[in-house]
């Protein structure tokens, strides 16, 4: 399934180049255009990260790591635990008061006499269908940065749950390196480092799950179903606590879905459909730099971190709340409540297995696909996937950011990443302290110019402290300091025809030609978008960019070029590289434009 290297040689990028889908013609560029190299449509796996496994998930109580494998002989012995007592609960005469007075539903609840219509069992099925995608695409997010935190500076050893060992110590450990590879079955694609590619899994379903939850609430409020959810009277949390006991007791209420849920059902359902799933989508999106930073003191309270976190546990109320769901369903009486959800009958014929055994199939077969078709059409996910964000990549662009921190909140720890530069003539430049450096500006400008480094810093200085936002998922905060671009800009004066900026790197990407990067020039153009030498008040370190590093606060870390030799304007990027707009939109099916 999985498609073997193609035999050119890398990292003999010459050779590479020719046989390649895409040959570019870098003659029109800066010369460093030369050295970007093409890349194919599919995932090449020689090229990728070499696999690397995780651990066993764990969670920190104090200063402890807990294996989560404890959870399962833990959860089964409260089970059985629960069971005897709710059994013996029920010997006790006010115990059995109670259940008279309160017997699973408040009287005043109203029926339905509908049944459940056919929109119903329909946005049910996309519902399960779609979760699949997103729950799997979720976890291979997650796998990218195995770590969860509360506090937004994601300093090593204050993460509350991970599935990786400790951030080693006495060597530089970059996020990339932190990564873990997970089954092909439980993420999509599986790859170690394929977020590129699982974000568009994670946001495309997304927007599918969300455009079927707006259908769900304006229909359920406009047939009446809504009664069936919302609970109408307190009468349904001592009622909720008579049905746990019943069920509890392994002696299950009487049924009586067709019309009403008992309360404990309808609470759950309540709470899974009017709070984990809002709850969800707002954690996703506070994990977005545009609207982060948008959000001013909010941000760093609701900071990525704890979005994160939050967003997993939700993950966490789904997941369970479908295990006891199914379990329920198939054992209170699996015919009868199949009929109910798939064919939309109340009575105990074999109609509804006749829907649900198709349905369950294509879920099947979809599940089974998706890592491989993502591996073998990596460029087709890319693309259906940035057609389907467009809009709203251009809400939150639009939505220009400008929050600021103090030097309170700079991080302790701030992770590094990226593939450092490895030439010689950058060692000497090191060496030197970049005292012959010389940024070159040009492209469609009306004055290409050549700047030394003290030129650069003889230019207006600009401070900012931020929040950095790795789409990978780790976070710090730092205070930067450099030239604003729009200074640069002033300078060498781009011509109408320019549309973006390509920042060339002196160093090489992961895999094969050089690191770069495409912005749109309006981002530029705002106010806290520099080219930074100064990182927390000392000059920028080479781990962190030096020369120079860009800083554009609404867009995620990779689109922000360190070790910066060259900027170029130009009216596209198609002839760039494989065209996508940068290294990582080339390599790693990333998306050009990424404020999420
Ligand atoms: N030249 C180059 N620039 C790069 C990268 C890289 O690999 N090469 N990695 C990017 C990524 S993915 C991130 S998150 C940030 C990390 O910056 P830091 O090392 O200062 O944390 O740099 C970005 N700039
Ligand atoms: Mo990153």
């Amino acid at each position: 399934m999985i498609e073997s290297a193609p035999d050119y040689a890398f990292p003999d990028k010459w050779t590479a180049r020719l046989t390649m889908a895409h040959v570019s013609d870098p003659s029109s560029h800066d010369r460093i255009a030369d050295e970007l190299s093409s890349a194919d449509d599919r995932v090449v796996l020689s090229e990728w990260l070499p696999p690397q496994s995780g651990m066993v998930p764990k969670i920190r109580i104090g200063r402890r790591w807990i294996n989560v494998l404890w959870g399962f002989p833990i959860a089964f012995l409260l089970l059985i635990f629960a069971i005897a007592v709710a059994q013996a609960l029920r010997e006790i005469p006010a115990v059995q008061d109670f259940l008279l007075r309160y017997p699973g539903a408040p009287p005043s609840a109203p029926a339905v006499t509908a049944g459940f219509p056919l929109w119903v069992r329909l946005q049910h099925f996309l519902n399960l269908w779609f979760m699949t995608f997103i729950i799997r695409a979720g976890i291979q997010v997650l796998a990218d940065h195995p770590r969860l935190y509360w506090k937004r500076d994601c300093t090593p050893g204050t993460e509350w749950f991970r599935f990786q060992t400790a951030v080693p110590a006495g060597r530089i450990w970059t996020a990339k390196d932190d990564s873990v590879t997970i089954p092909a079955w439980l993420g999509i694609p599986g790859l170690r480092h394929s977020i590129g590619l699982a974000r568009w899994w994670h946001y495309s379903f997304g927007l599918l799950w969300i455009v079927n939850g707006v259908v769900v609430y304006t229909l359920l409020f406009m047939t009446g179903q809504w009664v069936r959810l919302v609970p109408d009277t307190f009468e349904v949390f001592p009622n909720a606590l008579s049905t746990g006991l019943q069920y509890l007791s392994l002696n299950f209420p009487q049924d009586d879905s067709w019309v009403k849920y008992n309360s404990l059902q309808q609470l759950a359902y309540f709470i899974t459909v009017f709070v984990a799933a809002p709850v969800s989508i707002v954690t996703g999106l506070l994990q977005s730099p545009a609207i982060s930073n948008k959000l001013g003191w909010l941000g760093g309270v609701f900071n990525r971190q704890w979005a994160r976190s939050v967003h997993f546990l939700a993950m966490w109320w789904f997941l369970i709340f479908i295990l006891v769901h199914v379990t329920l369903v198939f054992i209170t009486g699996a015919r009868v409540n199949l009929n109910m959800m798939f064919a939309g009958v109340h009575d105990a014929s074999w109609s509804g297995f006749v829907v649900f055994v198709p349905s369950m199939a294509l879920v099947a077969l979809t599940w089974w696909l998706a890592s491989p078709f993502t591996i073998r059409y990596a460029r087709v996910v890319q693309s259906i996937g940035a057609m389907m964000m467009r809009p709203f990549i251009f809400l939150t662009q639009w939505w220009d950011p400008t929050s600021q921190l103090t030097e309170q909140d700079i991080s302790p720890h701030f992770w590094p990443n990226g593939t450092m530069p490895a030439s010689t003539g950058f060692e000497a430049q090191i060496a030197e302290r970049f005292a012959r450096f010389v940024l070159r500006v040009d492209g469609l400008v009306e004055k290409p110019s050549a700047f030394s480094y003290a030129e650069l810093k003889a230019m207006p200085k600009q401070d900012q402290i931020t929040t950095h936002f790795c789409i990978q998922g780790w976070s710090g905060v730092a205070k930067w300091g450099g030239v604003p671009m729009r200074h640069i800009l002033e300078l060498v004066r781009p011509l109408p025809d320019a549309r973006y900026a390509v920042f060339y790197s002196f160093a090489d990407g992961g895999a094969a030609g050089r690191y770069y990067d495409v912005h749109l020039i309006a981002d530029m153009r705002h106010a806290l978008t520099i080219l930074a030498y100064e990182m927390n008040g000392a000059p920028l370190s080479v781990l962190h960019g030096a020369p120079l590093r860009l800083r554009c606060e609404n867009q995620l870390g990779f689109k922000m070029v360190k070790w910066i030799a060259a900027i170029e304007f130009v009216h596209d990027f198609a002839d760039l590289g494989a065209g996508q707009g940068g290294y990582n939109e080339d390599h790693e099916f990333y998306g050009y434009r990424t404020p999420i």
